[in-house]
């Protein structure tokens, strides 16, 4: 059973036990201090030397830094110790003894580099400051979650095994399924989709995506968290609403609820939720603004997907959240449905960060003859989703709804440099272990 105090709420005039990690260890002579640490933060155990049984003191100051230790002890106030409280200990047990070789540095004097850090998450995320970018991110997903109960969308987990892809046929991770191909999911695209024309009807999901990206760069992973929202009778325009909705719901659960966090981060003073409408801009504009800044080499013409030095310029000109809407169909997956009057121009959609897409979405094409002649275009087998396409013969309503990367999300608002920072253990192109 659990029976200690946190260090957080040891009081004076209480005797408790207190139990973490042996932070630091500062020996003046006579007088020694132990910082004990532990998930609420950190108190200090007095050692006065000749005051105290020698065993007491020897185990106390000859344990390695970052071994777990439990301390009973009375509570003082000492307004010289970091908290304000100090504990003079009766007894002190070592309860897991840590290597002296440690291969970080848990109290941050000494950097390590990303790659050492995640080889040792377990010591990385002693550090204050990467524990608050997991506790910001827990935020980020609870505060996602309420925001959809609040928008009536009922939470569904879909497989991640699968036997199609859906979002382009190189980007797959194929398995085997007992002596049958297999892949892990890209998506829950199709899946979302069919619950919309279910009597739940509007549905969200948090789960991973898999995506055998060639590229290795600080925005991309190739196991991701998804954010997920589809709803029936919902147009992109409706859609976007609630993507809007949801995404400024993250931060200000985060602005609410993690003062601490945003503080071990030094973010208190700059982190702001955002404010207004996000800007709505047509690919069309999205492109004549692109160009009009000069920053590319070669100017973007009607059907060119938008390259990574563009999306930034663009960015860096808006300046806050924007959605691009009206995209040419012919860049968008068969799944999104084109403007009635113009089957050039569909309703897909992404949602930029001033840095990155967050987002892509879109209205769905949820005529059925309309959606199978999709498929052939995309050069898609129909046969193969027949268990998507079928259920559209039997009164699917038109709906809309988009994909949020969870840890781009976590990533922008932080201002983080790398997308890996945002994610326990990453998977990328070298990364399968831990
Ligand atoms: P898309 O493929 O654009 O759309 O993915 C949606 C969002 O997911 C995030 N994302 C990634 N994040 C990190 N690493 C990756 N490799 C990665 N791939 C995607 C991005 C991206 O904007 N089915 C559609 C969504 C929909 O229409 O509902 C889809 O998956 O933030």
């Amino acid at each position: 059973m659990d029976d200690r105090t946190y260090t957080a709420d040891a009081e004076p005039g209480e005797t408790v036990t207190v139990a973490g990690w042996v932070h630091e260890i500062r020996d003046l002579g006579g007088i020694a201090f132990l910082i004990l640490r532990d998930s609420t933060g950190k108190i200090q155990i007095k050692f006065e030397k000749d005051e105290m049984d020698d065993d007491l003191v020897e185990t106390g100051l000859g344990v390695h830094r970052e071994s777990v230790v439990a301390v009973t002890g009375d509570v003082e106030e000492e307004p010289r110790a970091p908290t304000g409280v100090e504990i003079t200990p009766d007894s002190l047990d070592v309860v897991a003894e840590a290597d002296p070789e440690l291969p970080l540095d848990p109290s941050g004097k000494v950097d390590a580099d990303l790659s050492t850090r995640l080889d040792n998450r377990t010591l990385d995320l002693r550090k204050d400051e990467t524990k608050a970018i997991f506790e910001i991110r827990a935020e980020v997903l609870r505060s996602v979650r309420e925001a959809f109960r609040n928008l009536d969308a009922t939470e569904i987990n879909t497989p991640k095994i699968v036997a199609t892809g859906t979002e382009g046929g190189t980007e797959l991770f194929p398995i085997t399924y007992f002596g049958q191909e297999a892949f892990m999911n890209q998506s829950p695209q199709l899946f979302k989709q069919l619950m919309v024309g279910s009597g739940l009807e509007r549905v969200f999901e948090i789960g991973p995506i898999f995506r055998a990206e060639e590229h290795n760069t600080p925005r991309h992973l190739n196991e991701a968290t998804s954010i997920d929202f589809e709803s029936a009778f919902y147009d992109h325009t409706e859609a976007m609403d609630a993507c809007e909705t949801i995404v400024k719901a993250a931060y200000e659960g985060v602005a609410e609820n993690c003062q601490d966090a945003l503080e071990a981060l030094d973010l208190q003073d700059e982190f702001e939720a955002p404010e207004g409408d996000f800007p709505r801009l047509t690919y069309e504009e999205a492109i004549e603004r692109i160009n009009a800044t000069g920053e590319l080499d070669e100017q973007l013409v009607w059907g060119d997907d938008l390259p990574t030095e563009g999306e930034h310029a663009l960015g860096q000109d808006v300046g806050e959240h924007y959605f691009i809407t009206d995209w040419p169909s012919e860049i968008k997956p068969f799944y999104i449905k084109d403007h009635d009057d113009d089957e050039q121009l569909s309703t897909g959609f992404d949602m930029m960060h001033p840095t990155m897409e967050l987002v892509s979405g879109g209205q769905r094409e949820h005529r059925y003859d309309h959606l199978v002649e999709g498929f052939e275009q995309q050069g898609l087998d129909p046969e193969q989703f027949d268990y998507y396409t079928k259920m559209f013969k039997y009164g699917m309503p038109p709906h809309a709804g988009w994909g949020l990367g969870g840890e781009r999300l976590v990533m922008t608002m932080l201002g983080l440099g790398n997308i890996r920072e945002a994610v326990l253990f990453p998977r990328d192109r070298q990364r399968l272990s831990p």
